[in-house]
């Protein structure tokens, strides 16, 4: 990008192959998640119904993967960013992981929910839970044992939605980082913010399904790419 001094308001969107480096698995590669797990027996309400113990084992184990990984220098440099960006800055993920926040960054939105939360479908109070499902634990607010995944599945409506549409119609650099385009609404976040004239810049180990959307794709490694780019935006 050529006129990163006139930049005032940009809207990040990231998605699983950013935690790639930190050891976190992607969905749709070949050795990813959705290898063993059928995204329709673990990613579905329907799923949730026909299997409960499936799908908390899946989460409880996605769970215990998060806490054990580390930021990588791509959360890094969105932390730097978030501190050091003079404008405005909205980090929103697809990711269930809290690596954005370990890696410094503030101000993140967590569209299809966040592994280390909870549902109860008892009393609709959400906990922050570090362990297990799967044993069924009482819910700390009502005590039922009716505690889910605080994940957004496939046919429910992902998180802040309004909050999301509204800043990519004032945003005026989008940038996609570690994400297929396979999913929407996310997917079509590039359409939105373009339409409203933001220049969209892709970042991705691989070209994305939405790639032809985008003014300018780089390809490569998240945890180059991303600091390289944080850098050029600070300079101005
Ligand atoms: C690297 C790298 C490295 C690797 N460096 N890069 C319009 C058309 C058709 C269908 C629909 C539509 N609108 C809605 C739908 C239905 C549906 C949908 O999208 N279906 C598709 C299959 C077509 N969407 C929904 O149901 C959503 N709800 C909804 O739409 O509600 C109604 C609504 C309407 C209008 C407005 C608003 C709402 C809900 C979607 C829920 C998605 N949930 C999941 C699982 C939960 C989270 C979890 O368990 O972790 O979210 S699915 C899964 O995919 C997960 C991810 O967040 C999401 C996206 O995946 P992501 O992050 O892109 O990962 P990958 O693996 O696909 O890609 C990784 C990329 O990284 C690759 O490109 C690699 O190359 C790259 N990479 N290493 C840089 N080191």
């Amino acid at each position: 990008m050529s006129n990163n001094a006139d930049i005032r308001n940009i809207v990040i969107l990231t998605g699983a192959g950013i935690s790639a480096e930190s050891g976190l698995k992607t969905f749709r590669a070949e050795d990813g998640l959705w290898e063993d797990h059928p995204v329709e027996q673990v990613a579905t309400p329907e799923g949730f119904a026909r299997d409960p113990a499936l799908v908390q084992r899946f989460y409880d184990e996605r769970r215990k993967n998060i806490r054990a990984a580390q930021p990588n220098a791509a959360h890094e440099a969105l932390g730097r960013l978030d501190r050091e960006f003079s404008g405005e800055l909205l980090i929103v993920t697809q990711n269930i992981d809290d690596l954005h926040e370990r890696g410094g960054a503030g101000n993140v939105l967590h569209m299809h929910g966040e592994g280390l939360s909870v549902w109860c479908q008892g009393c609709d109070a959400r906990h922050r839970w570090e362990g297990t499902l799967g044993d069924g634990p009482a819910c700390p607010a009502c005590g039922e044992a009716a505690m889910r995944p605080d994940i957004v599945w496939f046919g429910e409506m992902p998180y802040e939605m309004d909050r999301i549409f509204e800043a990519l119609s004032r945003a005026d650099l989008f940038v996609s980082i570690g994400t297929s385009g396979a999913v929407y609404p996310a997917a079509g976040f590039v359409q939105q913010a373009s339409a409203s004239g933001a220049r969209a810049l892709e970042l991705n180990l691989e070209e994305s399904l939405g790639s032809s959307n985008f003014d300018e794709s780089r390809l490569g490694a998240a945890s180059e790419l991303v600091p390289a780019w944080v850098d050029e935006v600070l300079k101005g």
